[in-house]
């Protein structure tokens, strides 16, 4: 299997400077060279295109969501780039940038795999709408947009149509979720495993439950990964850090499991921020988490 590289130089979503600089940074630190060294062919097809809008004009597409147009242009080119290389038989890894991108990757996978699940790892539930946000930071939103709810231009991105259907999304390790997301949350058809649930359980049965849930319903797994899962000790370099989440461990434990179950397509790494890292401890615990991922994927 080949395995293509796409850069999303994004930070529009978050509304903070610097996840904008992950892609290069992950390419400084020998991510191809590594992933080629474990026995694969690796493609990197580089950076998507993300137009300049200055700060203060962030408000200028829409009232209320920052950066609308220019996040809806790069998201297109990115679900394009990932149909691409998906129609080649290879494996997208999409290196953000902010989670706006999951926005273009699902609907650049969604477009072979009809019954495709999402497996969202993330302290936040970007369970938002226009409605609900309290920011108007639209990496807050992709995961709702995804599954049909919220401001049309998102939900339609690409094509015209709903991307993933409820029931085939997984949440894995929230803890930091807005009151609308909860009720959207709770509404929904989506099989959540909240942090708590994780500390109670632990990971193994989180894995086993997940994979469980998803074989029989599913065609293919889109996993789309927010570092800020990762308890906020351990990962300094990310922009919206929160307390009491998983281990780096444990994130290596589900990544891997969910890499070698046959099942996962493709792959969103997102919101390293290098302006925010101290010693590259984030950008290094990063690479090594992508290698453990393709030392195991089937
Ligand atoms: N839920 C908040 C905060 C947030 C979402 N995602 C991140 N932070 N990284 C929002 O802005 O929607
Ligand atoms: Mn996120
Ligand atoms: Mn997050």
């Amino acid at each position: 299997m080949k395995i293509n590289v796409i850069g999303m130089p994004i930070h529009y979503g978050a509304d903070k400077e610097g996840c904008d600089f992950a892609p290069n940074k992950l390419r400084e630190m020998n991510i191809q060279k590594t992933i080629e060294n474990l026995g694969y062919e690796v493609e990197d097809l580089g950076d998507i295109d993300v137009v300049k809008v200055s700060s203060e004009d962030k408000f200028q597409d829409h009232p209320k969501m920052k950066y609308l147009n220019a996040i809806l242009d790069a998201n297109t080119k990115l679900a394009e780039m990932v149909h691409q290389s998906i129609s080649k038989g290879n494996f997208p890894l999409i290196l953000g940038g902010d989670h706006c991108l999951g926005l273009g990757s699902i609907a650049g996978v969604s477009t072979h795999i009809e019954k495709l699940g999402v497996i969202w790892i993330d302290a936040h539930g970007d369970l938002n709408t226009l409605e609900t946000s309290p920011t108007g930071n639209i990496h807050g939103m992709p995961l709702a947009a995804s599954m049909g709810l919220g401001h049309e231009s998102l939900v339609n991105i690409y094509k015209d149509r709903i991307k993933i259907k409820e029931d085939y999304i997984v949440h894995i390790a929230g803890r930091d979720l807005d009151e609308g997301e909860i009720e959207i949350l709770n509404q929904s058809k989506i099989k959540a495993f909240p942090m708590e649930m994780v500390k109670k359980v632990g990971m193994t049965k989180i894995i086993e439950e997940t994979l469980q849930y998803l074989k029989s319903r599913v065609d293919g797994i889109h996993v789309s990964f927010d570092l800020d899962a990762i308890d906020s000790r351990y990962v300094p370099g990310t922009g919206t850090k929160v307390d009491n989440g998983i281990t780096v461990e444990e994130a290596r434990q589900l990544l891997t499991a969910l890499a070698s179950s046959g099942m996962m397509v493709s792959l969103d790494f997102v919101e390293l921020n290098p302006l925010l890292d101290v010693n590259d401890t984030t950008a290094k615990i990063s690479v090594d988490l992508l290698t453990d991922i393709f030392k195991n994927l089937k």
